[in-house]
């Protein structure tokens, strides 16, 4: 990490244009190093540069011809963003102008700044731990409220300090099991006076709640896929048509019109749903119409929510039953369609045309989505799902182990495992391939 630190972070000074591309009132270029508090004063052409102070300015380029008017900020570190000096130049935010600012602060000293640097630095320098840092991104990136929450959540650093205490209790309980490895002859069974299996459980069952919480994170961020099937002509697209508020997919009377599958965002409660309208299910000899069947079916394993639309008029049907059969049980709902035309009983009802509307399928959507119950939701990626993961899988070779009277010299190893494995989301332990896979996702300026 030193080594890291001292090859990214001393060295060289960058910048780059901060806010995004496009048209704005104002724009920022940020940068950060050694460098900084010089360019900031050559660019805006000032004697001296107040610490977190806005200067009003004129910014030159390096002919000494006026560039924009704006604000020059200064935070020297350690308490900036990345922990070292920054400068913030704010200009008008048109592209012209902010090339222009950033071409004079490269002409003064500074170099591009990669993807993710600014964020990598204040990472290196300790300003923040990794799953803060991706946390940024997370907040940036996040199109709904409640996704913006939980990325606050874990930019405040709630995340990594609740990793940081399952690592703790984890750390404390190696050095339990690895003490008595010591005493291989004593006629004490350490693993059971020390409550080794209470312990654990507890460790295990804290690690599930933290691993719900992160996983509403990442299904607020990446947004929820509700997929619409049934068999032909249940009235798939005219739904996907009705909830996107345009014509989207082709609506026929032909059964199997829809061969491709069409997705439309639509909002609700402030939060994107992604809906995918499908090729109706069913057995079919024509090439193209089967392989629509088989992408819907693929779709149907990724989905988040599978509405089953069936046909009031025609009534559940043998194929119906075999098509609901086929779908993910925790993950299905049915619904009746066409509900104007024949009153349907039993499972909630809809029409496209009529009453009772489309409103007893949003009210599924917000039964069976965690809309509101992202409430502790907490910002995190996939990368973070996948080391929980890991480290459930170790807790539970190890739990095993215990349960079986097997050696505490495998406890210890499988223990060991869980606890590396979890410096991974906080960035205790990192490879230079992981930052670089981590920050790659960033943009630049970020
Ligand atoms: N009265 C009424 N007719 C509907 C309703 N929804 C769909 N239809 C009709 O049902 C027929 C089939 O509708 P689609 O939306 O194309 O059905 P689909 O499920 O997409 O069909 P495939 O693409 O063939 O699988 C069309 O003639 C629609 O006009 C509804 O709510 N009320
Ligand atoms: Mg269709």
């Amino acid at each position: 990490m030193v080594g890291d630190a001292e090859n990214h972070v001393a060295g060289r000074t960058i910048a780059a244009i901060a806010s995004p591309p496009g048209r704005g009132g104002v724009g920022v270029v940020r940068v950060s190093g050694p460098l900084a508090q010089a360019i900031g004063l050559t660019v805006s052409g000032r004697g001296d540069l107040q610490p977190r102070y806005c200067h009003f300015a004129t910014f030159r380029d390096s002919r000494g011809e006026p560039l924009d008017q704006g604000l020059v900020v200064f935070f020297p570190g350690p308490r900036s963003f990345t922990g070292e000096d920054v400068v913030e130049l704010h200009g008008h935010g048109g592209p012209a102008v902010l090339n222009g600012i950033l071409q004079a602060a490269f002409d003064a000293g500074a170099e591009a700044a990669e993807a993710g640097e600014f964020t990598r630095r204040a990472f290196l320098n300790d300003r923040m731990d990794l799953s803060q840092a991706e946390a940024v991104a997370e907040l940036i990136e996040a199109d709904s409220l409640a996704g913006a929450r939980a990325a606050l959540r874990s930019l405040e650093g709630e995340f990594g300090r609740q990793v940081e205490q399952l690592a703790e209790e984890l750390a404390d309980l190696r050095v339990f099991v690895e003490g008595s490895l010591d005493f291989p002859d004593e006629d004490v069974d350490f693993l059971a006076t020390g409550d080794v299996d209470g312990r654990l459980s507890a460790v295990r069952e804290r690690l599930t709640r933290l691993r719900e919480r992160a996983s509403t994170g990442v299904r607020l961020s990446e947004g929820f896929l509700v997929v619409l099937a049934g068999r032909p002509n249940a009235g798939k697209s005219s739904l996907l048509n009705c909830l996107a508020g345009r014509e989207s997919a082709i609506v026929t009377e032909r059964a199997g019109t829809t061969r491709d599958i069409l997705r439309e965002k639509v909002a609700l409660d402030g939060f994107h749903v992604e809906l995918a309208d499908t090729a109706g299910l069913r057995e079919t000899d024509d090439p193209v119409e089967r392989e629509g069947v088989r992408r819907a079916r693929d779709l149907v394993e990724r989905a988040d929510l599978v509405f089953f639309l069936v046909d009031s008029q025609q009534g559940w049907t043998s194929e119906d039953a075999r098509e609901w059969g086929r779908l993910p049980e925790d993950r299905r709902v049915a619904l009746w369609t066409k509900a104007d035309l024949d009153a349907a009983e039993g499972a909630p009802a809809i029409s496209c045309t009529g009453e009772p509307g489309v409103g007893p399928l949003e009210e599924e959507l917000r039964r069976r989505l965690p809309l509101q119950g992202g409430g502790d939701a907490l910002g995190a990626r996939q990368r973070h799902l996948e080391v929980l993961d890991r480290v459930a899988t170790e807790l539970a070779s190890a739990a095993g182990t215990l349960q079986n009277y097997g050696s505490g010299d495998l406890v210890a190893q499988d223990l060991r495992r869980a606890h590396e494995a979890l410096g991974e989301i906080t960035g205790r332990v990192h490879s230079d391939d992981l930052l670089g896979r981590i920050f790659a996702t960033f943009c630049i300026g970020k």
